[in-house]
């Protein structure tokens, strides 16, 4: 369950191998969930985070160890996370070990675009759930079994709310958005930018099409992340991936 809008749950959650499942749809698990009770909202908010963190922190651990950067890939539906991730591994697999933890709610897409790149993947399907989190990724992980000193990036639902919350134990923090989504965002969805540690501002192609103010969101986002970096991207027309691919390459296996 959702520490925020009470979203669940562990029954719809599946963790799937595209090597091994063929076809695009999950499958609904026939249980139907009654809404938490109201007044043991807050206690279970209170459990329920405390356990992740417990999970995030194995989970760190287990990265550490391995010297594995992992990427938390956060951002609205449709920003262009899994064409980023497409076109990373394309232009960079070969300079450094990558691979990834595709997270949605229902099918396998987003895994078979991945693995269309030659690029190892695992889909882990969350049902009703509107977030990864760490004990989805610990039984990720094992199920990828990413090389040490490797980079995997995990590919959150698309959602600017919940995922934020949960930590997951990865090393960083990607925020991507798009222009098309309006300038104040950071100050709408704060909880999303204020844990990044990268800001990647994506489909900049379309600027002279759309009414986005850069000075403004970058005021918006100074002021609830000061610390982030920001990256201005076109994920699909290649413009300002160097930096990316930089940020990346600083972050490797450290
Ligand atoms: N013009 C333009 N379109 C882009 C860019 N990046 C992604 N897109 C398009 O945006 C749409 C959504 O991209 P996806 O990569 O599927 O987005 P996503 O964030 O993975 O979406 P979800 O997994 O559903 O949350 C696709 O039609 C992409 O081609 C970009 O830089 N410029
Ligand atoms: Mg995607």
């Amino acid at each position: 369950m959702c520490a925020t809008c009470g979203c669940s749950d562990e029954a719809g959650v599946r963790v799937i191998d595209p090597e091994s499942h063929g076809h695009g749809h999950g499958h609904d698990d026939g249980h139907h969930h009654l809404p938490p009770e109201p007044t043991r909202t807050v206690l279970l908010e209170r459990d329920l985070l405390a356990a992740n963190d417990l999970l995030a922190e194995g989970n760190r651990g287990w990265l550490a160890e391995r010297r594995i950067h992992a990427v938390n890939l956060m951002s609205s539906p449709g920003s262009g996370k899994t064409t980023l991730l497409e076109r990373t591994i394309r232009d960079q697999g070969g300079r450094f070990p990558m691979s990834v933890v595709e997270g949605d709610q229902e099918t396998v897409f987003d895994a078979h675009r991945i693995k269309a790149t030659g690029c190892r993947v695992i889909q882990v399907n969350t049902g009703a759930g509107c977030h990864l989190d760490a004990d989805m990724l610990a039984k990720a992980l094992r199920a990828l079994d990413p090389p040490v000193r490797s980079t995997v990036f995990i590919e959150n639902v698309g959602n600017l709310v919940c995922p934020a919350l949960f930590d997951l134990g990865e090393g960083t923090r990607a925020v991507i958005m798009s222009v098309t989504e309006g300038a104040d965002k950071p100050l709408k969805y704060p909880h999303m930018f204020r844990t990044a540690d990268v800001v990647l501002l994506n489909k900049i192609d379309l600027l002279p099409y759309v009414d986005f103010d850069i000075d403004a969101f970058l005021a918006a986002l100074t002021q609830v992340n000061p610390r982030s970096r920001v990256l201005k991207m076109s994920a699909t027309a290649g413009e300002g991936l160097e930096a990316w691919y930089g940020w990346l390459r600083e972050h490797a296996g450290s």
